[in-house]
């Protein structure tokens, strides 16, 4: 399947909206974390990202100090330095000792972090998940990127293109258990089996959103599969590790490399020919919006009720859609033509 030009001229204004949002945005992440309960009913937030270290996590908490910044909030990122969701359990219940007024998640797994999650809640804690949810009872709110199709369809559409729609391609994804990763591989899977017949998958191997242990399991399936096409990485970690590798290697240019990055972290690798074309959106608006979204939930604004409305600073306004979901867009695709409009 290509990219058509109509979707691809679609991409190009959403290109421009983002790259607008973005320069809203900023990378201004000072300001909005001093802890303290903010007063006047402004919100208290915890962020906790799946690990810190990571450039994608990086963004959407510059992204959620900004939105703080503006309704008056703060933000306090705390975080494991592995993606494991045993290790964010601690974070999440200092949160709610501390007795802030929202926890805003990206979770390493869907089940792990409920209890704590439970408690937390019990104590008065509004629980917002983003970018990886947790099960829809655990939480609040999702402020979810773009729907999993979208971005299943995205990276199985460029990897086609990439490779002519045929051969062995892998996955090389985050923690096995990462909610958001393991529900995208899901749909990858069923679009490859409904429209790319030619295509076989495999092997699904985990770098564990660590940039090493990404790169040595890029080296294996190269090793284990000689025939590989192609690798789609549906990690900013994974796909930049995986990158570096093929990069100085006799791989370069002969196997395809596509998934979910940052523009800052694949610009070498898109500029010396390693990596054609990958997909993402903006993490910083990610953020933004998750922490307007629990600015709503702690004024008592919304509940997070189907349909419930709030508004979200510079991105307009928002409805929560089935299962207290909430969508921040689709995914944008980007290449040596866009890459240098992008900084995040
Ligand atoms: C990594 C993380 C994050 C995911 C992106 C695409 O940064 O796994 O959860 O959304 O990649």
């Amino acid at each position: 399947m290509k990219i058509r030009n109509g979707r691809l001229s679609a991409l190009a204004a959403l290109a421009l909206a983002a790259s607008m949002a973005l320069t809203a945005c900023g990378s201004d992440s000072e300001g909005g974390s001093d802890s303290g309960d903010g007063g006047g009913g402004a919100a208290a937030i915890t962020m906790l990202p799946k690990n810190l270290g990571n450039p994608y996590f990086d963004t959407s908490t510059a992204g959620a100090e900004k939105a703080a910044d503006e309704f008056g909030g703060s933000i306090d990122e705390v975080g494991p330095d592995a993606a494991s969701p045993d290790a964010q359990v601690p974070f999440i219940n200092t949160a709610a000792q501390q007795g802030v007024d929202a926890l805003i998640v990206s979770a390493n797994d869907p089940e792990a972090l409920c209890d704590a999650l439970d408690e937390a809640s019990s104590a008065g804690v509004k629980v917002v998940t983003f970018d990886s949810d947790t099960n829809p009872e655990c939480r609040d709110l999702y402020i979810n990127q773009a729907t999993a199709e979208g971005i299943a369809k995205s990276q199985v559409d460029l990897i086609a293109e990439q490779i002519g729609d045929a051969g062995e391609i892998a996955i090389l994804s985050a923690a096995a258990n990462a909610t958001n990763q393991n529900a995208w591989i899901e749909m990858m899977e069923t679009e490859l089996e409904a429209n790319h017949p030619d295509i076989e998958l495999v092997d699904t191997v985990y770098g564990d959103d660590d940039d090493q242990t990404s790169f040595d399991k890029t080296a294996a399936l190269l090793q284990s599969h000689p025939n590989l096409k192609g690798i789609i990485s549906p990690t900013t970690v994974g796909i930049a590790a995986a990158a570096r590798y093929l990069s100085t290697s006799e791989y370069k240019g002969n196997v395809a490399l596509t998934g979910l990055g940052t523009p800052n972290q694949m610009r070498d690798y898109v500029k010396d020919g390693t990596v054609e074309a990958f997909a993402l959106w903006n993490p910083g608006d990610l953020g933004y919006l998750a922490a307007f979204a629990a600015q709503a939930l702690v004024d008592g604004d919304i509940s997070g009720e189907e349909g419930d409305t709030f508004e979200a600073g510079d991105l307009g306004e928002f409805t929560v859609g089935a299962d207290g979901v909430v969508l921040l867009g689709e995914p944008f695709v980007f290449n040596a033509d866009n890459i240098d409009d992008f900084d995040f």
